[in-house]
């Protein structure tokens, strides 16, 4: 997977060179370019941003720089099935999901675009629109001061389920939301050895070897922290498809 990434503080991503994602870059599963975007300023003062027009608080960026930037990093003829998806972050945005990340974790060229102030000038998403497709997307009900931090957590929760960056002994499947089994569900609680700490044992059936009641209280566990955590996401859980142990719990 490519990702290209538009920004006006590149410095925000040099996490990406670490840990989970770092590793799976230098092994050539996914490359990451940052641009800055006030290379696309022609002016003295590399100028991204004006006042609003109609009025108003804070400022807009620009759309010429916006324009270049994705002309240069995109300029088109690519066949379809290699085009490049645009994924702007901005708080107005759908709700980014596990399933929206399972989605953007198949394609192949991801390119983001990192607004700040009150975000970027309207035109420029509804330009891109014609030329390939684009997401506005959100993280939260809550403002960032900018797309990057979004972009961040948006690029881990992707990054992790492009083939071949995680082990095999970490398993997608089991992690909250995950779509099968655990799609609107938390997941329970975890535990590692001693198998007695501080006087807390270890819950006895984990040490039973019994797979099918480990499986069972696991599911047990995952519905107890949603009922508590989530009450939205039990609401939303499909009748057709809890049993009869899940009616209990
Ligand atoms: Cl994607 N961007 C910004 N600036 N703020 C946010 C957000 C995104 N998602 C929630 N708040």
């Amino acid at each position: 997977m490519r990702i290209d990434i538009v920004s006006i503080f590149p410095d925000y991503f040099a996490p990406l060179d670490i840990s989970l994602l770092g590793k799976a870059r230098r092994r050539g599963l996914i490359e990451v370019h940052v641009h800055d975007l006030r290379q696309w300023t022609h002016d003295r003062h590399r100028t991204v941003d004006d006042t609003p027009y109609g009025g108003g608080p804070g400022m807009v960026m620009k759309p010429d720089p916006w324009g270049e930037a994705l002309d240069a990093i995109a300029p088109g003829g690519q066949s379809a099935d290699a085009a490049p998806r645009l994924i702007v972050p901005t708080p107005s945005g759908r709700p980014f999901t596990q399933a929206m990340a399972v989605e953007l974790a198949a394609e192949p060229w991801l390119i983001f675009a990192c607004g700040r102030y009150e975000g970027i000038d309207s035109r420029v998403v509804e330009e891109a629109r014609t030329r390939m497709r684009v997401d506005e997307v959100s993280i939260g009900d809550y403002v960032l001061a900018g797309g990057e931090v979004a972009v961040l957590v948006i690029v881990e929760a992707v990054g992790r389920l492009v083939p071949g960056v995680l082990g095999n002994a970490d398993s997608v499947a089991d992690d909250s939301f995950a779509p099968g089994s655990m799609e609107n569900l938390l997941e329970g609680p975890v535990y590692t050895k001693p198998p007695v700490w501080r006087g807390r044992a270890v819950p006895e059936v984990l040490l039973s070897g019994h797979h099918a009641a480990i499986a069972r209280w696991r599911r047990d566990q995952a519905l107890r922290r949603t009922a508590a955590n989530r009450p939205d996401l039990i609401a939303a859980l499909d009748p057709a498809r809890l049993d009869e142990r899940d009616r209990q719990v």
